[in-house]
Order: C-alpha cells, then structure tokens, then sequence
C-alpha cells in the first residue's frame, strides 16, 4: 500500500501556469473532493490523461480557482500508481493553498525525486533513465540537455543491459551444467565466451571515456588562470567573462582568494578560476591565496598562463611555463598587448596568444585557440555517460571484467573467471537496478527449460 503524496511541480516564482501533483492510492479519490469538473462528471469516472475544466474549492466550498484537472490510473502513469494533476494558475500562495487542502485530506508532502522514485520502484524507469530526469531538469547547455533526454529514453541503460545480459548468458549456462548435470545442457565452454568478455570489456571502457566529455558538458572544465602577481589574470578573467568580476588594480598580490565563474565557449562549459598571483610572500592573507592557486592549478583540466608582454621574462615566468608544458591542455596568454613590448617570442611547444584585456585584441583567437584543445566528436545523444555514480560502477565492473579475461588467460578454472564475471555483474546491475540473482535464475530456466 503506498501512502499518498503530493507536491508543487512547477517553480516556486509566479508563472502562467502552476501544477500540483499528487501519487498513491487516493490521489483520485483527494481531487474529487476539492476540484468540481463543470461537466458534473467526477474524476474518477473520467478516462486516463484527459483534461478535464471545473472548479477548485477548499474543503468548504470555497473557490479556490478555475483550473484544469487530469487523472491517470496503475500502472499507466509515470509512477505506476494511480495519479493527479491539478494545473492552476501559476500563482505560489494559491499553489500551497492547495496543497495544504490536500494534506489535511492525508495527503503528505512529497520528498525530493520521490514521484521518479516510485517510478523507478515501480519498474516504470531504468535506474539510469531516472537519474537522466535530474540532469535533464539541471542541464545548463542545450547539448547537456539533449544527452539527458537520450539517457531519460534508455540509451545508456539499454547499453548496459545488452552487455548485462551476454554476461547473464555466460552466467546462466555455467551454473545450469554446474547445477543440473542431468538435464540434457550444451557443455560449458569458457573459451567460447572469450569473446564476449573481450567484448562486454571493450564496451564499458567506451562508455567510460565518454564520461571525460560528459563531465564538461554537466559541470564545465576546471581551468585556471595562472600567473606571476600583476601579469592581468584578473583582467584576462574580466575580458572573457565580458564584465568587471575580479578586482583589477596596479597592486600585486590584488587577487587574494580565488574566484570562479562559468563560462560557455562554443560546446565547453569552462569553470574560470582566477587565481593569486604566484610568488613566494610573507603575507599571511596572501600566502593561504597562493596556496588555493597552487591546488587550483592541480586541479586543472586547462591552465591559461598568463605572461606580462610588457615586461622582461623572469625566472618565475620560466618555472610556470615549465609547469604549464607539464600540465595536460594549456595555453600561453601573453597579455598587455598595447603596451610597448618587452617579451615577443617564447621558447615553448605550447599555443601561444598575443591579448589586451584592455582593448579586447586576442580574446576571440584564446576563444578559438582553448575550443581546439577540446576536438567534441559528435556522439548520439544519450550515449555520454555524465554521472559519477555510474561511472564508478562501471569502473569496478571493468576492474572485475579485466580480471575475468586474465584468469581465464592464465587457463584458470571456470568458477574463478566466473566470480568475477558475476563482480561484474552485480557492479552494472547496481547502475540499472538489477539484482543479479533473481536475473541468474530466470534465465537459467527461461533459456535452458531446465527442470521444465
Ligand atoms: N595596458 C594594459 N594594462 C593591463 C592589461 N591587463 C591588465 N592590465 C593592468 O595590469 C595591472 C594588473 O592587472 P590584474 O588583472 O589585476 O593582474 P593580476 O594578474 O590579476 O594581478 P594579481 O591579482 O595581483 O596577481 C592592472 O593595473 C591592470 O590595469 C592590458 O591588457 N593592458
Ligand atoms: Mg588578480
């Protein structure tokens, strides 16, 4: 029996139209007492998503608004209980109103993701596609958004499952010999399943390169603006942000804390991170600042080094563009560049941009430069992988994977390849929701009609 919940579906500003829900078992039977379709006809007697108009009164009668009403029955619904909807004028006092009308009818108020929960409880959603909701609801770029849709329609789900379910073959016969010798099974074979284990590991290793790229789409790429103190990394930050962010004067050491702002480049989302100018201080304040900017650095999936062309190189310019060279993706930004030139030409492998923060010169080359470090080949939408969660479970079904095909390499026994499958098994079972032994058994008497 599951309690009745319901909740504001729609923002909490004033809009047009403002939706409240509601699931369980007297979500029909609730709105019936409050909302009077003009047709007379209640709820209840209405077919499934048909939108129905009549009046929203309090539990005395009183009108509360004019609005639209549409029930859909167990399991058709997105939860797979019976639900409600009530789409009334977008108006939050109004919205709470009726929703505290609803509580004191029992209805309680729903917790975070819970109507996706019961979905998913319901065997009405993979796990993966439920977890595609959020994202598709927090996405921050169009591209962000179009994966989420494709993962909400199954894509990285329906991915797993077919690697699940060549693993469940290999499973499944290796205990149906095991377990019932006298029923008439194919003898088991390890070596024929070489291939799909080689296969399944392919896969995963696949998907989990796809996570890199899902990363930038979902939370932007960490790059930071690094520099001596006074070499215009704030100004730099401002420029490209296109406003005045970071504090900008003629004083080193200006930059104390770091300070972060997304940018969108093209397909990137960049995390800026403006940093305190390195050098070694006695400055208490500004000592902590250039320890942020050192693990800012670390941290770093892109450094923009920033280098005053108006000036002599020092040796500290030099260290930074040892370190720069070191790091994965950099660019060099020699900056000022309306100023009389004192540094033309750099000794280093790395890309380097001539800017004015001050007249804009060069930003849109750093633009096109940083956009062509990140070559995007284009993947189906829904196939990125984007979550943590799933990335860490298909981290460890590889790890398992891997071990399977070595010991099965060395011409280890089948029961040890064999745990490690079902490791891995039970790792992507996790990302799906599945659980790995009931999937065993159905399958060893769906396929092998053992026990008939
Ligand atoms: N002429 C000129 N001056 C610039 C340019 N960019 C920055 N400056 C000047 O250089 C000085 C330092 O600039 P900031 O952007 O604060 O430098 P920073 O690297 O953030 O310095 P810290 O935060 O102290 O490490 C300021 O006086 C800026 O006005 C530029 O493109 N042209
Ligand atoms: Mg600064």
């Amino acid at each position: 029996m599951s309690s009745t919940i319901a909740a504001i579906a729609t923002g909490a500003q004033v809009s047009a139209i403002g939706i409240v829900r509601l699931s369980g078992e007297r979500a029909i039977e609730l709105v019936d007492t409050l909302f009077r379709p003009l047709s007379g006809r209640a709820m209840r007697d209405t077919p499934d998503r048909q939108l129905v108009y009549g009046r929203l009164c309090d539990r005395k009668g009183e009108l509360l608004d004019l609005c639209l009403c549409t029930v859909s029955r167990a399991p058709h619904s997105y939860t797979g209980e019976d639900t409600a909807e009530l789409q009334c004028h977008g108006s939050p006092v109004l919205l709470r109103l009726v929703l505290e009308e609803l509580f004191a009818l029992g209805a309680r108020q729903a917790g975070p993701g819970e109507f996706t929960k019961r979905a998913f409880l319901n065997g009405c959603l993979e796990l993966t596609s439920a977890e595609a909701v959020a994202d598709l609801i927090d996405a921050e770029s169009a591209e962000a958004a179009r994966n989420a849709a494709g993962q909400l329609s199954g894509a990285i789900g329906g991915k797993i499952d077919t690697i699940y379910r060549a693993l469940t073959d290999i499973s499944s016969h290796y205990h149906a010999v095991l377990d019932y010798p006298d029923e008439d099974i194919e003898d088991f074979q390890l070596r024929s399943y070489a291939s799909t284990l080689v296969g399944a590991e392919e896969q995963l290793n696949a998907l989990l390169r796809s996570f890199e790229r899902g990363r930038l789409l979902r939370s932007g790429l960490p790059c930071a603006i690094i520099g001596r103190p006074n070499a215009g990394k704030s100004s730099l930050l401002n420029a490209l942000l296109g406003y005045d962010r970071a504090i900008v004067t003629a004083v080193p050491g200006t930059t104390r804390d770091t300070v972060e702002e997304k940018l969108r480049l093209g397909k990137l989302t960049l995390r800026l991170i403006d940093t305190a100018g390195l050098r070694d201080t006695a400055d208490e304040v500004e000592r902590l600042g250039v320890e942020r900017s050192r693990a800012a650095m670390e941290a770093a999936g892109l450094l923009l080094l920033v280098i005053d062309s108006s000036e002599p190189l020092t040796d500290e310019d030099r260290a930074l563009l040892r370190r720069a060279e070191r790091a994965d993706k950099s660019v060099v930004v020699l900056s000022k560049g309306d100023l009389a030139p004192a540094v033309t030409a750099l000794d280093t492998p790395l890309p380097v941009v001539g800017i004015s923060a001050r007249t804009g010169e060069g930003i849109d080359e750093l633009e096109r430069t940083i956009d062509a470090l990140f070559p995007l080949p284009p993947v189906p939408a829904g196939e990125i992988l984007t979550n943590a969660r799933q990335a860490e479970a298909i981290r460890r079904a590889l790890e398992s994977l891997s071990a399977a095909r070595e010991a099965m390499e060395a011409g280890e026994t089948p029961d040890i390849v064999l745990t490690e499958t079902e490791r891995a098994m039970n790792a992507l079972g996790e990302l799906t929701g599945r659980s790995i032994r009931e999937d065993i058994t159905n399958r060893i008497f769906a396929r092998f009609c053992v026990g008939k």
